[in-house]
This record gives structure tokens, sequence and C-alpha cells, in this order.
């Protein structure tokens, strides 16, 4: 690689242009810290998820919890919703703040960081009533306390507020950099949550104007249908929002951390526009519904392919800018390199294991998408299986790996127990990689998501004890595995060593960088791509509202609690 381009803007350059001020510093550190903490309560939960599958059932045991359902639904909602969000919007605000050289509004960090804690107290005190055992997916006919969907809005609420936030510090850097390509590192933190802005929409619409008045009995009934198009419109694209905030680590810090550079400014912009354009995929969770017609399946079938597309991107443009790196520290050979990557380092560690664990999370995620195996596998553990190599250890093993120098350089603390931090990335993939065998292989052998199998009162099918068994071995080792990284943070907060400076954040350089013309300006023209976006939305959800509007709102409420 000859040419080597560093055409990033100066803000990104100079880090002389930009200090975090201490509001912004405040939000963004108590946004990490409550994701984690979130966390903590739901991997608890989940724990005894793993074990029910071993056939061990503890569920009354926890504190507030009274079934299964009720862990199920704490374990989704925390891991799922408040963890991400809580991250997503710290970590964004962050990497967006950086690259545009100036601080987002505090008080709207302010506002979206006391948002996602009432959402959370809204949604949290009814599902340790017992009040709100609908799972995270909160279908109808079963119905929650109203709190329950309120507590949900206003936690989306939140992520829309960073949003504004972003869009209006990029506004005013426009205004200042007229002509100049948008630094990479926004560019992306950006459209991150511009495809989360679109995706999002279907999930408000259900949960605002159809469940929220129904609990609250305003509406004689759910649509039970309709809600389920709405909730997987969000819900296939709530991934990429989870997914994303990784990716950004993934493109624009790992490579510098492991001493490479990121190949292509363009490739990476690429990858971040097709998933704001590729919204419309979610009827790939509906394959099994009798009321999806088939136009929509094969739409989306076709839509879905498409969707991993960026990820195969992804997996270039990272796998090279590690092999960049392993090269030059010493590496050798087809796969010496890899080895030189450093390992001791915790934050690069994590991260690295996190893409490996995402190799067989994405070709899982493609059986899912294939008609056919979809229909051997939905509603068994296999897609639990997907699920946890992808949210459970993409997103998660990265966030852990971010936190390991963000931490640090928001508090200005050093890292404390650094030997438990080398070695907790490690522990918590070993237990990933047994949990998702064990859900993986009993999921194709039929073994029901969903399901309190450890008070089953029929026979398992031959297979489902081994899978069991190792699904539970699993989810104890990465339950150690979290139990270690809060144990890590907990005292780097406490009693770690106090910095006086914490440098710039570690952004990476590009060999192509962004050209400053030709036409690689049309990917800075954000708007065109939401309107394709929208477009696309139309002609995939268009024929069903059209067919299917006003909703038929005659299916009366079941409370199974
Ligand atoms: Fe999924 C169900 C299809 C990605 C999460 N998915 C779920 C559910 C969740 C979830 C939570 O089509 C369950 C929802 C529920 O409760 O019912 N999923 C896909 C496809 C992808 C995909 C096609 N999913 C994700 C991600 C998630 C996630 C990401 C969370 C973050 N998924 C489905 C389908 C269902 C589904 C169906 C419905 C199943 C059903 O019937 O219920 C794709 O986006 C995946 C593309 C990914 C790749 C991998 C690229 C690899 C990379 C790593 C590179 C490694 C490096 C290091 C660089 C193609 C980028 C390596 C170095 C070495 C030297 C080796």
């Amino acid at each position: 690689m000859s040419a080597i381009v560093q055409a990033q803007t100066e803000v990104v350059q100079d880090p002389k242009h930009f200090e975090l001020s201490p509001a912004n510093r405040r939000w963004i550190l108590w946004s990490i810290l409550f994701g984690f903490a979130a966390l903590a309560f739901g991997v608890f939960q989940g724990f005894v998820q793993g074990l029910n599958y071993a056939g061990i059932s503890l569920f009354t045991f926890l504190p507030g919890m009274k079934t299964y359902y009720e862990g199920l639904t704490a374990h989704g909602v925390l891991n799922a919703f408040i963890f991400t969000f809580a991250e997503a919007n710290g970590w964004l605000s962050l990497t967006t703040a950086r690259a545009l050289g100036r601080n987002l509004n505090s008080r709207l960090l302010a506002l979206s960081f006391v948002l996602l804690v009432l959402g959370t107290v809204f949604a949290g005190i009814p599902i340790f009533l017992g009040k709100a055992s609908v799972l995270y997916t909160f279908y109808p006919p079963l119905r929650a306390h109203w709190a329950f969907y309120f507590g949900i809005a206003l936690a989306v609420v939140s992520t829309w507020i960073i949003s504004a936030a972003q869009l209006w510090a990029l506004a005013e850097w426009r205004k200042e950099h007229k002509g100049e390509r948008i630094p990479l590192m926004a560019y992306v933190s950006i459209m991150t949550y511009i495809m989360w802005d679109i995706s999002s929409l279907g999930a408000a619409i259900e949960d605002l104007f159809l469940l929220l008045p129904w609990s609250l009995n305003l509406l004689p009934g759910s649509d039970p249908l309709l809600s389920r198009v709405l909730f997987w419109y969000t819900g296939h694209q709530i991934v990429y929002y989870w997914l994303l905030p990784a990716y950004v680590s993934w493109y624009i810090f790992i490579p510098r951390m492991v001493n490479g550079k990121l190949f292509s400014d363009s490739l990476a912009r690429i990858a971040f526009i097709m998933f704001v354009v590729l919204v419309p995929v979610g009827f790939h969770h509906q394959y099994t519904d009798p009321g999806v017609g088939n136009y929509f399946k094969i739409a989306v079938l076709i839509l879905t392919f498409g969707i991993a597309f960026p990820s195969l991107l992804t997996a270039f443009s990272i796998m090279y800018a590690l092999e960049i790196g392993g090269r030059a520290n010493g590496g050798k050979g087809i796969l010496g390199w890899f080895l030189k990557l450093p390992w001791s380092n915790p934050a690069v560690s994590a991260q690295v294991l996190a893409m490996i664990a995402f190799l067989p999370g994405g070709i899982t995620g493609i059986m899912n998408a294939s008609y056919n195996m979809n229909l051997l596998i939905h509603n068994t553990t296999f897609v639990p299986g997907h699920f946890h190599l992808t949210l459970g250890s993409a997103v998660t093993l990265s966030y852990f790996g971010i936190a390991y120098w963000l931490i640090p350089y928001l508090t200005r603390r050093k890292l404390a127990l650094e030997k438990i931090a080398k070695w907790q990335p490690w522990v918590y993939f070993l237990g990933i990689l047994i949990f998702a065998r064990g859900e993986i292989s009993g999921g194709i052998l039929g073994m029901p998501r969903r399901t309190a199998l450890a008070i089953i009162n029929y026979e398992p099918l031959p297979g489902w004890k081994l899978a069991g068994a190792l699904t539970g071995i699993g989810g104890t080792i990465m339950f150690i595995g979290c139990v270690l990284f809060f144990l890590v943070i907990f005292f780097t907060l406490i009693q770690g060593k106090k910095m006086e400076s914490t440098g710039d954040l570690p952004f990476t350089e590009t060999y192509l960088g962004a050209a400053p013309s030709g036409w690689q300006l049309i990917l800075d023209k954000l708007s065109y791509w939401v309107l394709l976006s929208f477009i696309l939305i139309a002609l995939v959800y268009g024929p069903f509202l059209l067919t299917h509007l006003p909703p038929k709102l005659n299916s009366p409420p079941f409370q199974g609690f």
C-alpha cells in the first residue's frame, strides 16, 4: 500500500481543538455506568435462565422473582434494552463530540440520561412486581401494566434525544466547515443513530398508540398481527443499534490499538449506509406467522441477505487492519500476525474475541434467515444460541473491551485488578462457546426456547439433556466472566490510581482517507440515504399496511400472572 492518505479533517487530527467538558464527561460516564449496572442485574437473571436448561430451577429463590417468565422478562429488558441503550447513548456521544471537536449539548445529555433512568424504573417496577411478565418482545394479547409500556417509551425517547444532540452538533460543525467531509468517527456514530431513529418508529408507534392505551383500557382490544409486524419492523434493526456501536470501536479504535490502520474510509461509510438503507427486514422474524403473506417473506429474505453484506465488508476491513497491526508487530506467515496482536491488553483481547464469536454468530444469523432452515429452528434454543453469540458476545464483549480503556479515560483513574482484567475476556469467551454449543445443538434437536425446561412434566427428547447441561455450564462460566468484569470496574472506580491526564482518544488513521472531491462526496449526503431507506420501507411495508389497516382491535387481553 504505497499511497498513505491522511484526509481526516483538522479537528480529528489535532486534539488541541477539543476538551471534553465536565458536564459532557459526567453524563457520558453516568450513562456508561448505568448501562453496566443494568447488565449486572440482567446477567444475574440470565445465570438462572441458563441453569434452567441444565434442569436446575432456581427462579423462585431470586429476590422479587416468582416465575420463570418474570425472570426472563427482566433478563431481556435489562440486557437487550437498558444496557445497550445506555452504552450507546454514552459511547457514541463521546465519539461524536471528539470527532466534531465540540461538546454535545449537556442539557440534552442530562435529559436523555434522566429519561433512561425513569424509563428503567417505570418498566422495572411492574416487572419485579410480577405485573409485566410479557418478555422483551411484549407481544399482545399478553398484557402488562401500563407503567411497563410507558417505561419502554421513555427509554426509546432517551435515545432519540442523543440523536438530536448529535445532529445539532453536526449542523453547527457544518456551518464552520463548509465543503469539508464529515470526520469518519462522527459519520459512523451519527449514522448509527439515524438508522435507529428510522428503525425505532415501528415499536414506538406500537407502544404508544396500541399497547399503552390498551393497557389503560382506552382501546377495546389489541391487534396481535399488526403489533407483531410493528414490533419486528424495529426488532430486527434494533440488533444493528446494538451492534454498530461495537463496529464504531472495531473500525475506528481497534486498528490503532493493534498498531495497524483502517484500510478505507469510503468502505466503512458504505457499510454504515447499507445499514441505514436496508431497514425493512423485520418480516424474517415472522416466516411462520400465518397472517403474513409470501410477498413479504420473499422480499425480506432477499433484503436480509443484503443486510448481512455490510458485516462481510466489516469482516474484511477489520481483519485487514488486524493483519497490518500484527505484521507491524513482527508477525510473519499466513497467520503469524494473529499471534502478534497485543493480546495482553484486555481492551484488545476482549474485542478480538468478540469478533471471533461474531463469526458463528453471523453464520447462524444467515441460517435463521434461510426460510427452510428457519422452519426447523424457529422458537427453539437455536435462536438464543445465535443471539448470545451476537448480542451476548460481539456486542457485550466489545463493551467490556471498550470499558477497559474508556472508564480510565472518563474517570482519570488507572484500571485496577489488571491481572483479572487480562483473564476476564477469555473466561467469558470460553463460557459463550460452551453455552452456544449447547443452545444451538439443542435447538436443532427441537429444544424449545422460552420454556421452563427444569419443571416440564414431559420427558425431554434425546439429546436435550447434554445440550441443556452445556447451556447451564457455559452460562455459569459466562456469569463468572461478568462478575470478574464488574469487580475490575468497581475497584477501578473506588481504588484506581489517579492519573494527571489521559491523552486523546485512540482513534485510527486510514490508508485511503476521506477523498476531498469525487464520487465519495455523495456518501456524506445523509438525507439521500434516509430518503432511499423510506422508499424501501414503503415498498415492503406499504402493501401490508394498506391491506391491513385500520387496526383490528378485537383480541381480549391475556394476563398469565
Ligand atoms: Fe439475528 C433472530 C438473522 C445478526 C440478534 N437475532 C435474532 C434474535 C436476536 C438477534 C436477539 O433471519 C432473536 C429475536 C427474538 O427474540 O425472537 N441476524 C440475522 C442475520 C444477521 C443477524 C442475517 N442478530 C444479528 C446481530 C444481533 C442479532 C448482529 C445482535 C447484535 N436473526 C436473524 C433471523 C432471526 C434472528 C432470521 C429470526 C430467527 C427466528 O426465527 O426467530 C446478520 O446481520 C449477520 C451478519 C454477520 C456476519 C458476520 C461477520 C463477521 C464479522 C467478524 C469478523 C471477525 C474478525 C476477526 C475481523 C456475516 C464482522 C477474525 C480474525 C480471525 C483471524 C479469525
